[in-house]
């Protein structure tokens, strides 16, 4: 099974695939994987290593399902964490039938991207080439990183200078995704974007709202854990701690008067509202758990 808890219903005609976003943490992954899915199902910010989980983002069409599976960016492990989001990536790739590989167009391809791109070769994925932040980047500088990409995916299927912020480009990259199918199940009902338990999305929206506001060494070392959610027709509940591995970290996190806090409170309450379309009553504590990035544990109780 390469997807969780997912019912399959079977027609005849029905295309449908995995397609992994591939590449180095930041370059907009899962920034793309909202837009094309037309939801906020996957943590964006400006800090690298954002992701953490493997996420499915469900594009459909008609008569068609793209499991988009936006992973972690490729990385070298550190500790626990991160030698588990490197294993979630292979576990992924191993899992998909094609992929987007994206890179940065404000700068040339690097050793990161040779790298990812070597491995997209080796397993053999019909692979399309995503260059993204065409926004921020100079008709020159796109041209370079076209150029630098296209020679390392050899057999690429096509080239997109796309930004995923402003959905430039966006259409036609979605149009690509049907002829990466095949003749398969319908993983997911119409109605459902993505594989998130609620307490996952919240989680991820949480953290999300959190990496936002913080900087330096702060955002890896912050997890957020989902004490307690309850969804009734008077909204959602949801009891949240965010974890720290210092006293320090806290104090940051919790800021002046609490003030940071309140404000990370505000913005995760108002995306969660968002994604669920109820009311949100959110409750966050800041708590210290030393080491827990080493602790498999911890990293098992948080779904990492
Ligand atoms: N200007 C611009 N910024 C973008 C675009 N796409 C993503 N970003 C920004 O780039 C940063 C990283 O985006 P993410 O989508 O979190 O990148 P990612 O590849 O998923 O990163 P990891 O999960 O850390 O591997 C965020 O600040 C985004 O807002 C784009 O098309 N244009
Ligand atoms: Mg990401």
């Amino acid at each position: 099974m390469r997807l969780k808890g997912i019912t399959v219903v079977s027609e005849p005609t029905y295309k449908s695939g995995l397609i992994v976003l591939a590449g180095r943490p930041n370059v907009g992954k899962s920034t793309l994987a909202n837009t094309l899915a037309g939801a906020h199902v996957a943590a964006v910010s400006p800090r690298p290593q954002t992701t953490r989980r493997r996420i499915s983002a469900v594009v459909h069409g008609d008569g068609w399902q793209a499991v988009l599976q936006d992973v972690p960016g490729f990385q070298t492990p550190r500790d626990a964490l991160t030698e588990r989001m490197q294993h979630t990536v292979d576990q992924t790739l191993a899992d998909c039938d094609a992929a987007l590989f994206v890179v940065n167009a404000a700068e040339p391809t690097g050793k990161g991207d040779q790298f990812i791109a070597q491995r997209l070769v080796q397993a053999q994925l019909p692979t399309v080439i995503v260059v993204n932040k065409t926004d921020r980047a100079t008709p020159a500088q796109i041209a370079d990183a076209i150029t630098s990409a296209v020679a390392l995916i050899p057999d690429f299927v096509a080239v997109h200078p796309i930004s995923a912020m402003t959905e430039d480009g966006c259409d036609a990259l979605r149009d690509e995704l049907p002829p990466l199918l095949s003749v398969g199940p319908a993983y997911f009902p119409d109605n459902l974007v993505t594989d998130q338990t609620p307490e996952e999305l919240s989680a991820e929206l949480i953290r999300e709202a959190a990496l936002q506001r913080l900087r330096e060494e702060v955002p890896h070392a912050l997890a957020v854990s989902i004490e307690e959610m309850t969804i009734s027709r008077d909204g959602v509940r949801i009891i949240a701690s965010v974890l720290v591995e210092h006293e320090s970290q806290k104090g940051i996190v919790v800021g002046k008067g609490g003030q940071m806090i309140k404000e990370i409170g505000i913005s995760a309450r108002a995306a969660l509202a968002d994604a669920f379309a109820m009311t949100v009553h959110l409750d966050l504590t800041v708590k210290v758990r030393r080491g827990w990035r080493q602790d498999d544990a911890m990293l098992n109780r948080l779904g990492l």
